[in-house]
């Protein structure tokens, strides 16, 4: 009798921590996937790298070819903690065990109550706080409109340029990026407006306040505080380019939405758990929001989400008029409360700090001789640079995109994000080492020097 031994891959720290290509990029068998992929996905549903994964840890993911790649996206900041990071799986397993779902509206569990006293404790302010729970970013932001419009009264909602905030109806309205988010999926949700950022790089030389002050000007002008329930912004822009506001731009947005009974909604979704050297990127210019909106990071690659803020907005919704079958899922749950002690415990927050050090120093060094670096921008584990015409100063998604797909063939995953396409953004797990940061680092140099 022959005996065959499957082995299941393991992810997690475990793995070997080195970038190694034994195939082309993309390898045959995730070319056959792909082909399957074609035949049974829907063609909305993109892939940017078209490479199949079968096991992921530390800072690298393992594909179906045996091929390992450094991971500079964290699945778009997901998973700060680590892929696979032994303590959530260990959290999860345990849950799994006991039930899988009781929907927390029909009867319910510690877990999800655990979860809400964490992010009461840990989110910017020591007022008194509540939590709800939900699934995705999107619907996270959702509730935070309607919160913050149950508590005011009040109907229209700002958002500003560059923003993303989510795929669904309302969320689309939020985002401003008609290509590929919002093209031919209108009719968009009513009594949404879009006012200026605060954009450095761009902006020549206005303030933080300068640019608070025509924002306020065109949000009174436009729309009028009296019937404007809330402003929600992202403290460092994620998909609309990694923007970090000019200092005190969100300082006086807050101000003036705290004296015009405006709900202040800081969408922290790619920003939170330790992601920019801070657990929340609101820290980094002391501002309090009203309500704080995170997912992402959260749950070290489980679905989960929240909206977190002041006790009195929070209450305002009737009973039963927030929730979801799925909402703050008892498995999420479990993994969130791993995470979240990860986060706190393992000097995380730190770590994100010196990935920024790092990420900042070499792409510095890589502009000081290249001028088509236009911007180099972020913080800590968030950092970003934007690549324009050295003569014209405009944007070159071109540029971008052979350099990503350089990236991509030499086994280092890269993202692109802003307006224009012609922004690479880093956002390492934050367990990746030092050695593999410089490694990913020297493939994206080559990458531009091999596209002069
Ligand atoms: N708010 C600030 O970054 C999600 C989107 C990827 P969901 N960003 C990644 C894509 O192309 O769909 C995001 C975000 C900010 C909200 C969201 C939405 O979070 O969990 O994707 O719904």
């Amino acid at each position: 009798m022959s005996t065959t031994t499957v082995t299941t891959p393991r992810g997690g720290p475990g793995l070997e921590q080195r970038r190694r290509l034994v195939t082309e990029i993309p390898g045959p068998r995730s070319r056959e996937l792909m082909e399957r992929k074609r035949q049974a996905v829907a063609a909305g549903v993109g892939v940017s790298l078209p490479v199949f994964t079968e096991a992921a840890g530390g800072g690298v993911l393992t594909d179906v070819d045996g091929n390992t790649l450094i991971d500079l996206g964290s699945g778009i900041a997901v998973t700060g903690v680590g892929n696979s990071a032994p303590a959530v799986v260990d959290a999860v397993v345990e849950q799994v065990q006991r039930f899988t779902h009781s929907c927390f509206m029909i009867t319910a569990y510690d877990g999800y109550v655990a979860v809400c006293e964490a992010l009461n404790r840990i989110t910017p302010g020591d007022h008194d706080k509540r939590t709800a729970l939900f699934n995705t970013g999107a619907e996270a932001v959702e509730n935070a409109i309607k919160i913050a419009r149950s508590y005011t009264g009040k109907t229209a909602v700002v958002a500003f340029d560059h923003a993303y905030h989510g795929r669904t109806n309302l969320t689309m309205a939020l985002t401003a990026k008609a290509m590929p988010y919002k093209t031919g999926f209108g009719p968009f949700a009513p009594e949404i407006y879009r006012a200026p950022l605060s954009y450095p790089y761009r902006d020549g030389g206005l303030s933080g306040p300068e640019a608070a002050a025509r924002a306020i000007s065109q949000i009174e002008k436009q729309i009028g505080a009296g019937s404007l329930a809330a402003v929600v912004i992202e403290p460092i822009q994620g998909e609309g380019g990694f923007i970090v506001p000019a200092e005190g731009f969100l300082p006086a947005l807050v101000d003036w939405c705290r004296a015009n009974d405006v709900v202040f909604i800081a969408d922290e979704v790619q920003t939170g758990f330790a992601r920019t050297g801070r657990m929340f990127a609101s820290e980094h210019e002391g501002i309090v929001p009203d309500l704080v909106v995170t997912a992402k990071g959260i749950a070290g690659g489980l679905p989960l989400s929240a909206v977190t803020g002041r006790a009195e907005m929070m209450d305002a919704p009737h009973v039963g008029g927030l929730g979801g079958t799925y909402g703050g899922n008892p498995l999420a749950c479990a993994a969130a409360l791993a995470a979240i002690d990860s986060f706190e415990n393992d000097g995380l927050v730190e770590r994100a700090e010196r990935i920024g050090e790092l990420l900042l120093d070499r792409l510095h060094r890589l502009q000081a001789s290249d001028p088509r670096l236009g911007d180099v921008r972020g913080r800590g584990a968030m950092i970003a640079v934007e690549l324009v015409d050295p003569l014209s100063g405009e944007p070159d998604p071109g540029l971008t995109g052979r350099v990503v797909a350089h990236c991509h063939a030499n086994g280092v995953i890269v993202l692109t994000c802003g307006t224009h396409g012609n922004v690479i953004r880093f956002l390492p797990p934050l367990t990746i080492g030092d050695d593999l940061l410089q490694d990913g680092l020297d493939v994206v140099a080559e990458a531009l020097a091999a596209n002069r």
